[in-house]
């Protein structure tokens, strides 16, 4: 990994695996996706990863007219870089994943490094009503899911996103995710330096255990060597733990409320601010600088914010 003495935070402000029952923080309309990717940003986040949502019911959607109610604004009113989803939600087809992606090039998107069980449904029995008709199918349903991410899926998005400049940030929910990429890279599809990001606690995907953090980094410190910047995010209770453990081994951050709804043991977070404001304080405990906008850029090498379609 390449040593890097200022941390990246990035911030994931809704997802599309939680749904408005879970929390009244999530933020739905395209105003509220706007507000919390601002006030993240002024917190410190100099990644902002966004999906759509429904503003008329909070469903996840990958229609490119609703992420343009929000993107401009955003970019209008902050540096910070703009990172979009082509993960979608499970109810979307690749295609369908990447036309908000294809249509807006952004500095950054995600790639999902391989398919996988991707279930959320455990979740449901917490709730006895729901705010939304479609959440309770929505959420149950994850148990027969597959987050497809085939070799094919991969390339092409690989390969469109990279005609537009747009560099990525590798989601890898397992130890075969990281061989995945190095399997693109020696093919000559993508050029370093990489922007990994390991994930633990997804029920489907490589557990929250502090072994499996160790043998992540160590796996992707053999492949890639000094070629990848290293980020880790951790779902729901194992947020902050992983994210502190990661930026004192040396790597980069991810919080938000796509990732966890929570600020500490049981309590709900109020918004993704305070999730961002709480790892900063953390690594101000330990004298880590957090990086700029125009820091991380250059970090990640990425195009400019001059440079996006919209
Ligand atoms: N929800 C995260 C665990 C994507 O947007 O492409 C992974 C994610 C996927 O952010
Ligand atoms: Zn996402």
């Amino acid at each position: 990994m390449k040593p890097n003495r200022k941390v990246i935070i990035t911030c994931a402000i809704t997802g599309a695996m939680h749904t408005p029952t879970m929390s009244d923080a999530l933020p739905i309309t395209p105003e509220q996706i706007a507000d919390e990717s601002l006030k993240a940003a002024e917190a410190g986040a100099s990644i902002i990863h966004l999906h759509a949502r429904d503003p008329e019911n909070g469903q996840p959607t990958g229609d490119p007219k609703v992420y343009m109610k929000f993107l401009p604004a955003i970019k209008e009113r902050t540096d910070a870089v703009i990172n979009l989803t082509t993960g979608g939600s499970p109810t979307m087809t690749v295609e369908e994943r990447l036309s908000a992606a294809m249509l807006v090039k952004p500095e950054m998107c995600s790639l999902n490094m391989g398919s996988l069980n991707f279930a959320m449904f455990p979740l449901a029995d917490r709730y006895k009503t729901w705010k939304y008709d479609w959440e309770e199918e929505y959420v149950r349903s994850s148990d027969d899911f597959i987050f497809r991410n085939t070799f094919r899926d991969i390339e092409k998005i690989m390969t469109i996103m990279a005609e537009h400049g747009t560099k990525f940030e590798h989601e890898c929910y397992d130890v075969g995710h990281l061989y995945n990429l190095a399997h693109f890279a020696d093919r000559g599809l993508i050029k370093p330096p990489f922007f990994i990001q390991t994930i633990f606690g997804i029920l489907g995907g490589i557990g929250a255990d502090e072994e499996n953090l160790m043998f992540m980094r160590s796996t992707a410190d053999r492949l890639f060597g000094d070629d990848y910047q290293w980020s880790v995010l951790a779902a729901g209770k194992s947020q902050m733990p992983f994210s502190t453990q990661a930026a004192l081994m040396g790597g980069n951050v991810r919080v938000g409320l796509e990732d966890s709804l929570f600020i500490g043991r049981g309590e709900m977070a109020t918004s993704n601010a305070q999730q961002v404001e709480k790892i900063k304080r953390v690594l101000a405990e330990f004298s880590l600088d957090i990086a700029t906008p125009e820091e991380t850029r250059q970090i990640l090498g990425l195009k400019g914010k001059d440079q996006v379609g919209f």
